[in-house]
């Protein structure tokens, strides 16, 4: 029997960035995300053991992100009325080069690992569902391709859908590591914070033209508007928090080098886009025959960054 399950990370490319119910992590908007192939998490949930425990990248973890994990599986195992020690072995590919965060990979192979073991007949949708009171974006994870979070207005109608699976379009990502070693506000607090701007709300009202937008250019298969599209989402997204009060930036230094040189290199004729999730890192947008170019110039400017190529990614798929 298969019990592993693996989750590719996704990326947001019209982003989730405001809860209106933080306890069941119901988002104020609606969002659109490409899931990656570079990256995902192996987890096996492992029932009946004598002790609790998590293992990730074969090492135990304690403390805040162990009790974060055990307090997920404890709620799931109260929705499906279902009991037990259990053992949570994680393996985290997501290269630390990347810069990515891998909650939307972890939550999702955790959700999908939490129902093989206790053999319940649950559909992709219910999955869907079940990520999401893990972390927001694990929600999206659960697919391959293009993939949207309807916000639904309840627990049972705000999850996933594919929008295309095995996408035709020539969309590269290269994740640009920046060197940083600042402590980061978390996504959960920074989307709090993010509520006391006079942008949010305007913002918040653009979402539905900016999803039907976003579908279109992925229906037409058109990277440039899937580009603006993405990159004019993060940088609201990005506004907001600095216009927050009190205001705040997940941007270094290095996060604007590369933004002007991303502005630089399309006014030279090399089309290519960012957008950037709750750190400094800028993950560029690009066509496979530019990514080359793109990471030389890159490079130019910081010699020190490293950079990670990814395309598209599958949906949850059970291993072992
Ligand atoms: C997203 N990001 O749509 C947004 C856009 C970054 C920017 O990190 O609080 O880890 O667990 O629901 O899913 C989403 O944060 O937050 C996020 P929680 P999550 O991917």
């Amino acid at each position: 029997m298969k019990n592993t399950a693996r989750a590719h990370t996704n990326i947001a490319l019209i982003k989730y960035w405001g809860k209106k119910d933080a306890d069941l992590r119901l988002p104020l908007m609606s969002s659109i995300s490409m899931t990656l192939d570079a990256f995902y998490t192996d987890t096996s949930l492992i029932i009946d053991t004598e002790d609790k425990k998590f293992i990730l990248n074969g090492q135990e973890v304690t403390g805040q992100a162990a009790n974060r994990v055990f307090a997920y599986v404890e709620r799931l195992q109260k929705l499906f009325n279902v009991s037990g020690n259990f053992h949570v072995i994680s393996d985290n590919h997501v290269p630390t080069a990347a810069g990515l965060a891998s909650s939307s990979s972890a939550f999702a192979a955790l959700a999908a690992s939490f129902v093989k073991a206790y053999n319940l007949s649950i559909s992709t949708k219910g999955l869907s569902i079940l990520a999401r009171l893990g972390s927001g974006s694990a929600t999206r994870s659960v697919y391959g391709g293009f993939v949207k979070w309807n916000k639904g207005t309840n627990s049972s109608n705000s999850f996933a859908e594919v929008i295309e699976e095995k996408p035709q379009m020539d969309l590269r990502l290269l994740a640009v590591e920046v060197n940083v070693a600042e402590k980061k506000l978390s996504s959960t607090e920074g989307m709090k914070l993010a509520q006391t701007s006079p942008f949010f709300k305007p913002w918040i009202a653009r979402n539905d033209e900016e999803i039907e937008q976003m579908e279109t250019a992925i229906k037409n298969n058109d990277f440039t508007k899937l580009g603006q599209l993405a990159e004019l989402s993060a940088s609201e997204m990005h506004a907001i928090n600095l216009a927050a009060q009190p205001g705040f930036t997940y941007f270094a230094n290095e996060t604007l080098e590369i933004i002007k040189l991303i502005q630089e290199l399309r006014n030279n004729g090399l089309e290519c886009y960012y957008t950037i999730d709750a750190g400094p890192n800028v993950k560029i947008l690009c066509q496979k025959n530019s990514c080359s170019d793109i990471k030389k110039y890159v490079k130019n400017i910081l010699p020190n960054v490293k950079i990670v190529e990814a395309g598209f990614g599958p949906g949850i798929t059970y291993l072992y």
